[in-house]
């Protein structure tokens, strides 16, 4: 396998809008990411992946994009974010943005010029079709909730919608289209971006003939995600995407494709650089919304991770999170209520930083942020959210019952600010957050940690330097994954192998202690989280306590 410069780097999310205010208006800025860069590249982050911050009327939190050359004047300007380019190259980190392109916003000139001329050449950059009888094209409900298709007003036409009504579907299949798309991606390349998140990608593929699929819900419509499972060629699009563009590391958000495309999508000629592994989060995915969502288990979890690594590492690399702007935060969906402790977090983050992958740290995650608690619908402000409230309701849950689902699920979970200190607001913003701060912020926060050479920030910064460090880049960077104890209740763990380093990494996830046979000798102790940084071993038995993890180097054993 070629060597990439990005296979050895460790990357974190941030989501802007929650990450600092430096302007007192309650929304997190360009210039507050200025100022943290330094906290970035001692927590040892080689690449920073930026939630978009393009122009936007946030009906989907700038996952709607009225200009995509424009940064929100919410964020700051142009020029700050030339100033943070500038910054990040000087401390030697790179620079990814988020590029939202299978749909753009309502308010997107090229929407408004197509709604001026449902018949004119703009009307191709989306889709527009007729009825059936009076009735949307098809039946299929989009991912927020309701149908796919909104009426063109004053025609007999409809747009196409997979997100929310606010955000119309590009029409992939339009040359023109494509080219302002790719004039777009590398001016921002030529700015000197280091590459991409890619959203909701595999969506731009659609059939036209927009058939009809069962219903799956109450309201008659179908998931929209049938047809994406349903159709063939996503392929040509992206490579059509990839050659179009100057050559950057690409990460895909990729759900639903098809399980046989994984080598075209990662390997060494695949369409992306990466897409990340999402394999432990739709084990918690309800067949019909938040409100069935099956409960975690953990002999699931891990064969998950198990089986996703060991078909990944036959073809490329994935990204691995806990948990992203999307997604509950892991700490508390990943973890039983027992194991919700510094110990426990550490745990959690130790398993999924030595994977084999490119690490992605979400904002908040090296500090252990939890789940806020939430006490009334009013307090989210999440489209996603509101429609799994209105689905849970719809289907009988009470008020309360739905206002559950939403506390555990929601993905304002990982949006709540960024508690950088125990002062107001937990240090984000001196005026009134958009979204309210995790009560929790008066222990967990950046201040109160710095301070403590054993908490959860304390060791994430050891863990990155442990997986960076000169003598174990290369076995984590290119080791191979090797399962071990998969029928010890409890323990997930795990070789990180190549022909000169063995490196165990095993877990007590399990309420009682455990014990495992080592299969070599203890040859060093790279890294534990206990606080006195030792291993309980007599012999060859390994005695894990609940919430333990150890990072090992055994005697290389065949
Ligand atoms: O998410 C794509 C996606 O798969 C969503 O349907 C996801 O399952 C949903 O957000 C969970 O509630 C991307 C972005 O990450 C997300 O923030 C955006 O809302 C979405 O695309 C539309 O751009
Ligand atoms: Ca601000």
């Amino acid at each position: 396998m070629g060597k990439k410069w990005w296979h050895d780097k460790v990357a974190y999310q941030i989501y802007p809008k929650s990450f600092l205010d430096t302007n007192g208006d309650g929304i997190g800025d360009l210039r507050g990411i200025i100022s943290k860069l330094d906290y970035l590249k001692k927590l040892g982050i080689d690449i920073i992946w930026l939630s978009p911050i393009y122009k936007s009327p946030f009906v989907d939190q700038g996952y709607d994009i009225a200009d995509y050359y424009a940064i929100a004047e919410e964020f700051g300007t142009m020029e700050e974010f030339d100033e943070l380019l500038a910054e990040a190259k000087k401390r030697d980190m790179h620079i990814i943005m988020d590029l939202v392109i299978n749909h753009c916003s309502d308010k997107h000139e090229w929407f408004q010029k197509a709604l001026a001329d449902p018949d004119g050449a703009f009307a191709d950059y989306f889709y527009f079709r007729k009825g059936k009888n009076g009735n949307p094209p098809s039946n299929y409900r989009s991912y927020f909730g309701g149908s796919c298709w909104e009426k063109v007003p004053g025609t007999d036409k409809y747009y196409f919608h997979m997100f929310a009504k606010e955000q119309p579907d590009l029409n992939w299949e339009n040359p023109k289209l494509r080219q302002e798309l790719y004039k777009m991606i590398n001016w921002w390349l030529e700015k000197g971006l280091s590459g991409f998140r890619i959203d909701a990608i595999i969506n731009i593929k659609k059939d036209l003939n927009f058939p009809d699929f069962a219903p799956d819900g109450k309201d008659g419509l179908a998931s929209c995600w049938k047809m994406v499972e349903s159709v063939d060629g996503v392929g040509e699009l992206l490579e059509d995407l990839k050659k179009s563009t100057f050559d950057a590391f690409t990460v895909g958000e990729v759900f639903n494709m098809k399980p046989d495309e994984l080598p075209e999508f990662i390997g060494e000629t695949g369409h992306f650089s990466t897409i990340f592994d999402f394999s432990a989060h739709t084990l918690t995915d309800g067949k019909h919304g938040w409100y069935d969502a099956p409960k975690l288990e953990f002999a699931k979890w891990r064969a998950a991770i198990i089986q996703a690594q060991l078909e990944t590492q036959k073809y490329g690399f994935k990204a691995n999170i806990i948990e992203n702007h999307d997604e509950p935060r892991g700490a508390s969906r990943f973890l039983p209520s027992y194991a919700q402790t510094p110990d426990g977090i550490k745990m959690l983050g130790t398993i999924s930083l030595l994977l084999r992958g490119i690490p992605f740290i979400y904002q908040g995650q090296e500090i252990g942020m939890r789940n806020a608690k939430w006490n009334s619908m009013e307090e989210f402000d999440d489209i996603s959210t509101k429609d799994q409230y209105h689905t849970a309701r719809e289907v009988g849950l009470s008020d309360q019952e739905a206002l559950e689902v939403c506390s555990r699920m929601s993905r304002d979970n990982a949006r709540t600010p960024m508690q950088w200190t125990s002062g107001e607001n937990g240090g984000f913003t001196k005026g009134t957050p958009w979204l309210k701060v995790n009560p929790l912020f008066k222990d967990v926060n950046v201040e109160a940690q710095e301070q403590h050479p054993d908490s959860v920030l304390n060791y994430y910064r050891k863990l990155v330097a442990l997986r960076k460090s000169d003598e174990l880049k290369e076995v984590f960077t290119y080791g191979e994954f090797l399962p071990e104890y998969e029928n010890v209740d409890g323990v997930m763990a795990f070789y990180r192998k190549d022909e000169s380093k063995c490196i165990l990494v095993a877990a007590n996830f399990g309420k009682d202690a455990a014990t495992i046979k080592l299969k070599s000798e203890i040859e060093k102790v790279w890294l534990s989280n206990r606080i006195d940084g030792t291993v309980d071993c007599e012999k060859d038995s390994l005695n894990l306590r609940s919430c333990e993890v150890v990072v090992l180097e055994l005697e290389n054993h065949k």
